[in-house]
């Protein structure tokens, strides 16, 4: 079974072994456009080296992370660094719908379609055994593709500007996530993603 979600429905969706809250307009277009030039400028954009079958690589999108940990991610750690109060309101309106509190974001940068994120689950012992991960997209929308590690059965999101995805549940444990490459012509797609770090 495959299930699209593209701009009908808003609000909890209950899949077998997770729980996701999909908001499409969770940010109006004004808005999600003025915040991407923002974070676009502000950020401390990096482009990470990560170690892949022994060997370092660039990681194909630019980072940056915010947190009062530091937190271990694909290998790497990423030093504590307080979050911008230009995110604080972000993050308090992402609590209010979660009904979680956060502590800490990663921003990602896809440059174009070809900047990606593989499939991986964010299952760090410091996230807990249930995490609630709320995912913001502005700018350019891309496709989001889970898949459950034992069944494989699949769930594909178009996120586009001022949208709101989270994870939630045991999600992080059963699903996988990717955002794909894509030979379409993609303009500059930035993501946060807020967490909290126990
Ligand atoms: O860019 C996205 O929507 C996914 C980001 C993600 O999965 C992550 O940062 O762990
Ligand atoms: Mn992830």
């Amino acid at each position: 079974m495959y299930q699209n979600y593209l701009f009908e429905q808003t609000g909890w969706i209950s899949l077998p072994d997770g729980a996701l809250y999909w908001q499409p307009r969770f940010i109006e277009e004004h808005e999600a456009s003025a915040l991407f030039d923002v974070l676009s400028q502000k950020l401390p954009w990096q482009q990470l080296p990560i170690k892949m079958y022994g060997r370092e690589v660039l990681q194909p999108r630019l980072q940056a992370w915010f947190g009062d940990c530091s937190y271990t991610y694909s290998g790497l750690i990423l030093s504590p660094a307080s979050l911008p109060p230009f995110l604080e309101q972000l993050k308090s309106r992402c609590e209010q719908v979660s009904g979680t509190v956060f502590n800490s974001v990663l921003a990602n940068l896809y440059r174009n379609g070809q900047d990606y994120m593989g499939w991986h689950q964010d299952n760090e012992p410091e996230l807990g055994p249930t995490p609630s991960i709320a995912s913001l997209t502005f700018g350019e929308s891309r496709r989001f593709v889970l898949k459950h590690i034992h069944t494989g059965e699949k769930r594909e999101f178009e996120l586009g500007s001022g949208s709101l995805l989270i994870m939630a549940g045991k999600t992080q444990s059963y699903w996988q996530h990717t955002l794909p490459k894509t030979a379409k012509m993609k303009g500059p797609r930035i993501n946060l993603t807020f967490r909290n770090i126990i």
